[in-house]
């Protein structure tokens, strides 16, 4: 059976020679992410059984109410990572600020730095929706052995090394990119070990859904509410089906798999929309790109946006190509 080939252990080995600065380095960090998906993947799935579910009644520097699975995520992930000393800095959606790692004189050298939302959709967890992880690598621009300044974490989407999400679902499954394509790899949780699943994902060009918070429509702007009145059209394929998990990365692996089109438009209330550039939307954007996708903030492409600070948030239509072309028709 094609699933249980290769290891994502393995895959990483044997894809070390496709980056551009094959050093080792980033497939380390790689294999990090594998290991803390493990452990955050564990602690998920006993949500229910011990005291994990509910709000730590911490706020975090978006205003909103942490989960404990936020709180206990964000810890595995910083840990691993700094543990292992194989970053030099890491940015994370709980974190109001970027975390300098300094150790021995080795891991000052390091030259990739990590951002990431630990838990994303974690409102859901209270229910058994599924939730996620997005990643997001760069290379420092600063030099290395330096201090990390906040200019490595201010990068446009178009320089991200490597990108990808778990989701905590159905099954558990880590989907990545490094530019050369998207592949996934489904945990066998009897063994705890991730195989090559789902290689060379492609993303239809077309698709026949569309995921949007209509709780909203009154507040978007005429072109969204115009395209959605076109997705629910009696006409040549449509009308769309509607399907929002309200979680992010189960929302755009659905799609993903299937085809469709994620937005998630400003309103009136939030001019900037609700997701994070740096956080949700550039490693979901790189990895729907290489898939054969599109992702914009309506006037330019996603990765093309050069960030301004760390929390920042933009509007985000994502998914199938010629959905994507057609929603920018309507918002242009
Ligand atoms: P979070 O990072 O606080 O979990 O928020 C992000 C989530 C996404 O997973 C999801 O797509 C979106 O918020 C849903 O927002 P809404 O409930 O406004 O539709
Ligand atoms: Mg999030």
């Amino acid at each position: 059976m094609a699933f249980q080939n290769q290891t994502l252990g393995e895959f990483i080995i044997e894809n070390q020679s496709a980056f551009s600065f094959s050093t080792g380095e980033l497939s380390r960090l790689i294999n990090s992410i594998r290991l803390a998906a493990k452990v955050v993947n564990h602690e998920v799935n006993k949500a229910g059984l011990v005291d994990i579910i509910g709000s730590s009644g911490n706020i975090n520097v978006q205003g909103e109410s942490q989960q404990k699975l936020d709180v206990f995520a964000n810890e595995i992930f910083i840990k691993t990572l700094t543990h292992r000393e194989i970053v030099c800095g890491i940015a994370s959606e709980e974190c109001d600020d970027f975390l300098r790692v300094e150790g021995n004189t080795e891991s000052s050298n390091n030259h990739y730095v990590v951002l990431m939302d630990p838990l994303d959709g974690s409102s859901n967890i209270d229910v058994n929706v599924s939730v996620g992880t997005i990643f997001s690598i760069y290379r420092r621009v600063s030099s290395a052995g330096t201090p990390v300044v906040l200019e490595d974490f201010l990068q446009p989407g178009n320089r991200q090394v490597a990108a990808g999400y778990v989701i905590y679902g159905t099954s558990t499954m880590l989907v990545y990119t490094t530019g050369h394509g998207v592949n996934g790899f489904t945990l066998n949780p009897a063994i705890g070990t991730f195989y090559l699943s789902h290689p060379n994902i492609r993303i239809p060009e077309n698709g026949q859904i569309y995921s949007v918070n209509e709780g909203n429509y009154i507040h978007f702007p005429q072109g969204v509410k115009n395209y959605i009145k076109y997705c629910q059209e009696e006409k040549e394929n449509r009308p769309y089906t509607s399907r929002y998990i309200g979680s992010l990365v189960s929302d755009i692996h659905r799609n993903m798999i299937k085809g469709g089109i994620y937005l998630y438009p400003q309103t009136s209330a939030s001019p900037n929309g609700k997701l994070r550039l740096l956080y949700e939307c550039n490693p979901m954007a790189f990895v729907v790109e290489q898939a054969g996708g599109e992702a914009s903030d309506g006037g330019q492409r996603i990765l093309d946006i050069i960030p301004g600070e760390l929390h920042q948030r933009t509007p985000f239509y994502c998914g199938s190509k010629n959905m994507v072309a057609k929603l920018l028709e309507y918002v242009a």
